[in-house]
């Protein structure tokens, strides 16, 4: 440990960090080294106040005993087997409890270690559950502008996050995009769900107009986008969107990365909003984000038509393999049983209202130009420095760290996402620490 501490800027350039300003960072490092339930401890023994679950992900708070006794039990018993035509039986049983756990009728999971994988395994499986139907014309997949599902090429070609896709090359073809529902000339610090908007859901009929349905496999959508900067669906959208998929036989699928486990105050959005998808995609809160972990929900007909043909022959030539990894799902279990014993999935109900109230509070503060709420989760829209877009957030992304607050910060807006065991009395000092630092920053 105390040579852990000990790291100084000559140690730091090896890794090439990810989404990070490499050069930057090292001058002034932020370094972690230990967490306990809503803080984190620096290197220079502060405590920092979670306002984010780690990235969307640590949904039951850190260093929870259930789940670090159940990874140190797996640990010794079975540390690995192989994924491909073998089993071990947590795997099994960690299978049962999430589809559980699902909206009714996603009754199958297929597992990956993140929610890139989620979703390059989500938009194969649409395009092979339409071959394996004899509608093998259907390849195109539809995605959103501001959408964010991961890094990886799928991800990035139905992504609409112009960084993470400029860089790239020509990306997957046959992929179209709908437009976002971010309206802040009309639905400016809304709570909640914003009324406008959900004519946006009609552009699909557009595209589909535009390509035919016999060509289209998937449609993919964030039920409430969160990389991006916490964009919500308009009332009514989401429906609409399922009904002009059902009406034209194109699978919805819902990226549900950090939607999905509580964040909304119910165990899914596809919950929250009473619309199901025909697969989605979950990662990060599904282990708690302790051991990387994601997991594919399909529904029964999508599995079913893949389990055709002679008995031998391997059904879906996909996977990884770490898929149902023995630590990550007892880590998983652990989770689920963290969850359950303190009701974490549907916590964030009881606190939405609080929460709403206390971010809203922060209206009229300096360049504060929009709110936005939902479940637990927040976002503060900053007027952008003229000519340094994501400056101004940035400083106050760096402030609040000093101050003892870790916020995370896409563009010019800050956006809160806390462990779902956050109290009450932690909710004002998030918020009283994003009021001071929006105060002292230009
Ligand atoms: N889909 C969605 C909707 C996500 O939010 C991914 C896929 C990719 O998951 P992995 O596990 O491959 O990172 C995500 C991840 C942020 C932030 O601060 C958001 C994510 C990851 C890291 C940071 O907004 N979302
Ligand atoms: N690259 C090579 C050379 C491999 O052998 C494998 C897996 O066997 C992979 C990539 C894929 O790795 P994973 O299954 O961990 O995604």
């Amino acid at each position: 440990m105390s040579n852990r501490l000990k790291v100084t800027p000559n140690d730091l350039s090896a890794f090439w960090m990810p989404f990070t300003a490499n050069r930057q960072f090292k001058q002034a490092p932020r370094m972690m080294v230990s967490a306990k339930d809503m803080h984190y401890t620096t290197s220079d023994g502060r405590k920092v106040l979670d306002g984010t679950a780690g990235l969307w992900c640590v949904n039951a708070g850190h260093c929870r005993p259930k789940i670090t006794e159940a990874i140190q039990h797996q640990a010794a018993e079975l540390d690995y087997a192989p994924a491909f035509q073998m089993g071990h039986p947590i795997v099994f049983e960690l299978a049962n409890r999430l589809v559980d756990l699902a909206p009714k009728g996603m009754d199958h999971v297929f597992f990956t270690n993140s929610g890139s994988e989620s979703v390059e395994t989500a938009l194969k499986m649409a395009i092979a559950y339409h071959r394996a139907k004899g509608e093998g014309s259907r390849t195109r997949l539809i995605g959103r502008e501001r959408g964010y599902h991961g890094v990886n090429f799928g991800g990035i070609s139905v992504g609409g996050i112009v960084t993470n896709r400029k860089m790239f090359g020509t990306l997957l073809g046959g992929v179209d995009h709908m437009p976002h529902t971010h309206l802040p000339e009309k639905n400016a610090f809304t709570k909640g769900v914003p009324e406008h908007g959900a004519e946006l859901a009609n552009e699909l009929e557009r595209i589909v107009a535009l390509h035919d349905a016999s060509t289209i496999a998937a449609v993919i959508v964030e039920p409430v986008a969160g990389s991006t900067g916490v964009i919500l669906p308009p009332k009514g959208y989401l429906q609409k969107l399922r009904e002009i998929c059902t009406k034209h036989g194109i699978l919805l699928i819902f990226d549900e990365v950090i939607t999905g486990f509580g964040r909304l105050g119910t165990p899914f959005a596809a919950d929250y909003f009473g619309v199901t998808p025909d697969i989605m995609t979950t990662a990060k809160g599904v282990s708690n984000g302790v051991i990387p972990m994601g997991a594919v929900f399909v529904k029964k007909e999508i599995h079913d038509a893949f389990m055709t043909g002679p008995e031998h022959m391997i059904e879906f030539f996909h996977g990884y393999t770490y898929s149902g990894n023995p630590i990550a799902c007892a880590a998983a279990l652990g989770t689920l049983d963290t969850y359950k014993e303190e009701g974490l999935l549907t916590r964030g109900e009881e606190l939405a209202p609080y929460w709403e109230d206390a971010l809203h509070s922060l209206k009229g503060e300096p360049n504060v130009i929009d709110i936005r709420n939902i479940g637990l989760i927040g976002a503060i829209e900053l007027a952008p420095i003229a000519g340094q877009p994501t400056k101004r957030a940035f400083s106050a992304f760096v402030k609040a760290f000093e101050r003892g607050a870790l916020i995370r910060t896409t563009g010019d807006i800050i956006a809160l996402s806390p462990p779902l065991i956050i109290t009450k009395g932690q909710i004002n000092e998030l918020i009283d620490h994003v009021r001071d630092v929006l105060r002292s920053i230009d």
